[in-house]
């Protein structure tokens, strides 16, 4: 057993949250860690998925002496239910995410608030969709190709663009087992129709819609969020910066940006570096202005402009509780609402900045793409006057701060790996290098560790020990989302930490120069997961389900993770999970996700909440992929 001496431990990290809980005490703040004992124990109908309340002749709660709800619908068809609007929420949330990307780039122009950073990309995919490229302006394409891109959200006919990535084995299946996706809004609006009193109730029916409606969101609204984003903000290539708590600056304006629409963040990035704002809050004490990330707007910063990474989402509330956050600024998607209270125990200002996520408690400044840089500049303006309210004998910033290298895209990874091995065939590069590798043992296979933090796992654990684990044996992790975040907090994405692997995964660190954990992006960069995943296959000749690759979600929470863990699965990858999906209630439910789609799409899920079982399984099923190719 290694000893991985040089992370941080969770142990660590918790005695940090500890601390600055006992100024939360001192301020009457509240804290999810009081809020999880005021909720426990959970509603066990709600656990199971056995409740229905999608009518209003009940609620229904199914149990052995009331085995159907009041329309006749038995355990099967609620809680098959149940989990189809989870994934469409999940779908809505991450497609309409993609669809505000693809607006602004809609409205990207010459000298603008935004502008095309990567023209390459905005061609390559122009070509993909037969969109003509030649003697055409760049703005131009832009506009077409983000109109194009807006149309694949309600298109009348026809099945997602992005499809054709795949390999050719895999679009057949989709096409087979009748889960292609058509329009986004399409499935999204179907699944809330199939779930409406007196429609589907037929388990297999409504877990067929789960994975088309899934898929329409990791290859449709996801993969345009991130293709738009690259873009418009820059394609990632791997850049240093810091992660955890101690990256926030005592003597500094620190303005923490949080959510996950990169329009805001690099505008509050672009105006915290100018030299008038810099200056004025000089004028105001401060040394200057120190912008850092949460949750998934900290990947997309950090992996563009080395903005540090302050932690994830069960780490929102201890960077208010630091007593040193002048503001913190939101825009969508897992923002604790809890934010508004604890701020006003402080004097942080809780900015609030889409119609979409409005909370009390918070100063909403509505963001524009058209008025973004006056929004930006606004913003900014108010933490660093905020700065003068600042209680100093509250600050208490943990000395927890851990290096970093991030920003592993598809065409940064395939980069690295062609400065090793001369083996450049195209501008795109190729996976063969990987290939390589695993075929030959030195590296066993991959995991894919996403998803958020939970409170019914002890934060981070899951994550850290897994990852652990996985590089002791040889299998390189590739991250996202809130667990990229937990491995920057405990030192895990720092090329040193290559040190404690395997002796293969060491030597391949080693010789292409990256740390054994590649940070990917953020949630709804798990579509460049799957386009690593589509390119290996293609590259290999083989279907995504045989590549030794699964996907891993042990600490997940959101509806988002639901959504992404049916398209990954759909897309041939066995995935595992932490926490169970409310299905429990259902036997018929069980044995579809986890043994029946397996004939559909070569892959199912795993739920195992036990972490070294969990580990051990994910381990068996990368080596029962190497023995059926015979390697
Ligand atoms: S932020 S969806 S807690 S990964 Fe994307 Fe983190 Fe999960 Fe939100």
């Amino acid at each position: 057993m290694k000893e991985w001496d040089r992370l941080i431990t969770v142990e660590e990290m918790e005695a940090a949250t500890e601390r600055l809980l006992e100024t939360g005490k001192k301020v009457g703040a509240d804290s999810w860690q009081q809020r999880v004992k005021n909720q426990t124990p959970h509603c066990g109908f709600g656990e199971a998925g056995t409740c229905c309340r999608i009518c209003s002749m009940g609620p229904c709660r199914i149990t052995p002496k009331a085995p159907r709800g009041i329309c006749g619908c038995d355990v099967h068809g609620i809680v098959g239910r149940n989990y189809l609007r989870f994934t469409a929420g999940g779908a809505a949330a991450h497609s309409d995410h993609g669809r505000a990307i693809a607006h602004t780039l809609y409205l990207a122009k010459e000298g603008g608030n935004y502008q095309v950073k990567d023209p390459e990309k905005l061609k390559r995919i122009a070509g993909e969709w037969g969109i003509e490229t030649e003697g055409k302006d760049i703005y131009d394409l832009a506009h077409e190709v983000a109109e194009t891109g807006l149309m694949e959200y309600g298109k009348p006919f026809g099945t997602q663009r992005f499809l054709k990535r795949a390999p050719e084995a895999r679009q057949k299946i989709w096409e087979e087992q009748g889960i292609a996706p058509r329009a986004i809004d399409r499935e999204v609006s179907q699944s809330l129709h199939m779930t409406h009193m007196g429609c589907s109730s037929l388990p297999e029916a409504l877990i067929r819609q789960s994975f088309r409606t899934g898929l329409s969101d990791g290859w449709g609204g996801s993969m345009m969020g991130t293709e738009f984003s690259d873009v418009l903000f820059g394609t990632p290539k791997p850049i240093d910066t810091e992660g955890n708590l101690g990256v926030m600056e005592k003597d500094m304006v620190n303005i923490v940006v949080h959510g996950h629409d990169p329009s805001l963040s690099e505008m509050v990035v672009m105006y915290a570096q100018d030299p008038e704002m810099i200056a004025l809050a000089k004028e105001h004490g401060a040394k200057g202005i120190n912008v850092c990330g949460v949750c998934c707007t900290a990947n997309e910063v950090a992996m563009r402009h080395g903005i540090p990474m302050a932690g994830n989402f069960l780490q929102q509330e201890n960077v208010v509780l630091t007593g040193a956050c002048e503001a913190i600024v939101v825009d969508v998607q897992c923002i604790f609402p809890a934010l508004g209270p604890l701020s006003k125990c402080f004097h942080t200002k809780f900015i609030t900045t889409s119609p979409i996520a409005r909370m009390p408690d918070s100063d909403f400044i509505e963001f524009h793409e058209e008025t973004a840089g006056e929004n930006a500049k606004a913003i900014v303006k108010m933490a660093i006057e905020n700065f003068d309210n600042r209680n100093q004998d509250l600050v208490f910033i943990p000395e927890l701060k851990t290096k970093c290298t991030v920003g592993y895209s598809v065409e940064a990874i395939k980069k690295c790996l062609d400065g090793v091995t001369n083996s450049h065939v195209d501008e795109l590069g190729t996976t063969k290098p990987l290939i390589d590798c695993v075929k030959a043992g030195v590296l066993r296979g991959a995991v894919a560790m996403v998803g958020c933090n939970n409170p019914k796992i002890r934060p981070d654990t899951y994550h850290i020990e897994l990852m652990k684990k996985l590089l002791e044996n040889d299998i390189i992790v590739i991250v996202s989302g809130c667990s990229a975040q937990a491995a920057a907090k405990a030192g895990l994405l720092d090329k040193e930490a290559a040190q404690y692997c395997g002796e293969g995964l060491k030597r391949v660190c080693k010789l292409v120069g990256i740390p054994p954990v590649l940070h990917m992006g953020s949630c709804v960069d798990i579509s460049r997961m799957m386009i690593l995943a589509a390119d290996i296959a293609k590259d290999w000749g083989i279907d995504i389900c045989q590549v030794p690759v699964v996907g891993c979600a042990p600490e997940w929470m959101s509806e988002k993770a639901v959504s992404i863990g049916n398209y990954v699965v759909a897309t041939g990858i066995e995935t595992f999970l932490g926490v169970n999906p409310y299905t429990k209630g259902s036997s018929e439910v069980e044995g579809l996700l986890q043994g029946g789609v397996q004939d559909w799409v070569g892959a199912k899920f795993v739920v195992d909440t036990d972490l070294d079982s969990l580990c051990e399984k994910m381990m068996a099923c990368l080596e029962e992929k190497r023995a059926a190719l015979g390697i």
